[in-house]
């Protein structure tokens, strides 16, 4: 039977790259993003009987529900969901962050998680679903100018873990994947179009792909349907851990 992954954050980075990965591997793929004409050529290479575009901010939850309510019948039962859209926005420290980008954050990162998880919760679990949440190492460990990127990761995190003690008996599966480093957009849009600064971070760092991240999502999909994996965390080699830091008078 063909199972049907709704994907956020579909028009680039990891989201982008699991379409691709569920849509070769024979899933049905709903593919979210604001950006109409990135999820038009994911349509176009698969068909559209294997890829529906829904174009709308997750932050918008009419448009969600429109969106949703506007599923082809083929599409409208959802297997897996992928709450994959997100941003970091700034890496000043907190005492002279942007407020704006803090809510920015946590309006995408958690509000619009919870919502989508809340609408599609049902479902879910009348079809023995799944539901795989993209963390961070960021909200496991602190690092300078992490502060609310960090906070909205820790939170998703934990709320995978409560789903889990909730959905107990259900057969839903939650997965959070806490990816370190990956060269994406991320770092374009978390300094605000700073394509140097991205280009200077991910440069000689051998930092992790967006496939890599795909291929992990689709693994943790395709396990067996009694099997649960609660968190993964992954880096690239290149990336560690520093110590703690001492103020000193
Ligand atoms: P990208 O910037 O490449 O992709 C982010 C995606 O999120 C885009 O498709 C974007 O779509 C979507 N998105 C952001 N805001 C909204 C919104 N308001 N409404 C709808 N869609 C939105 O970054 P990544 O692929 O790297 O990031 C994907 C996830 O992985 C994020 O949650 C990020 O925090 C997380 N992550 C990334 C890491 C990295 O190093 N790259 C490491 C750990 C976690 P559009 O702008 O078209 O709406
Ligand atoms: C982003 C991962 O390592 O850049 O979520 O903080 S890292």
């Amino acid at each position: 039977m063909t199972r049907t992954a709704l994907i956020t954050g579909a028009t680039s980075g990891f989201g982008a790259a699991t379409v691709h990965r569920f849509a070769q591997a024979g899933w049905r793929v709903i593919a979210t993003g604001r950006r109409a004409e990135r999820l038009q050529p994911l349509v176009d290479a698969y068909g559209a009987e294997r890829v529906h575009a829904a174009v709308f901010d997750v932050r918008d939850t009419a448009a969600m529900e429109a969106a949703l309510a506007a599923l082809p019948a083929d599409f409208a039962a959802i297997d897996l969901l992928v709450n994959n859209a997100g941003l970091a926005q700034g890496t000043a420290p907190a005492q002279s962050a942007s407020l704006d980008d803090w809510r920015t954050m946590i309006d995408t990162n958690v509000t619009a998680l919870v919502t989508l998880t809340h609408r599609l919760l049902p479902q879910l679990v009348a079809r023995k679903g799944a539901i795989i949440n993209i963390s961070s190492v960021a909200g496991v460990y602190p690092y300078p100018g992490g502060n609310a990127y960090g906070g909205t990761k820790a939170f998703v995190s934990q709320f995978s873990l409560g789903l889990r003690s909730d959905l107990h008996g259900t057969g839903v599966r939650v997965t959070t994947i806490e990816p370190g480093m990956a060269e994406t957009e991320f770092t374009l849009v978390r300094t605000h179009g700073n394509q140097a600064a991205s280009d200077t971070l991910y440069t000689g760092a051998n930092p992790m792909t967006a496939d890599d991240i795909a291929e992990q999502i689709l693994w943790v999909a395709n396990l067996p349907a009694h099997l649960n994996i609660n968190r993964l965390e992954v880096m690239p080699v290149s990336q560690s851990f520093a110590g703690f830091q001492v103020a000193r008078d």
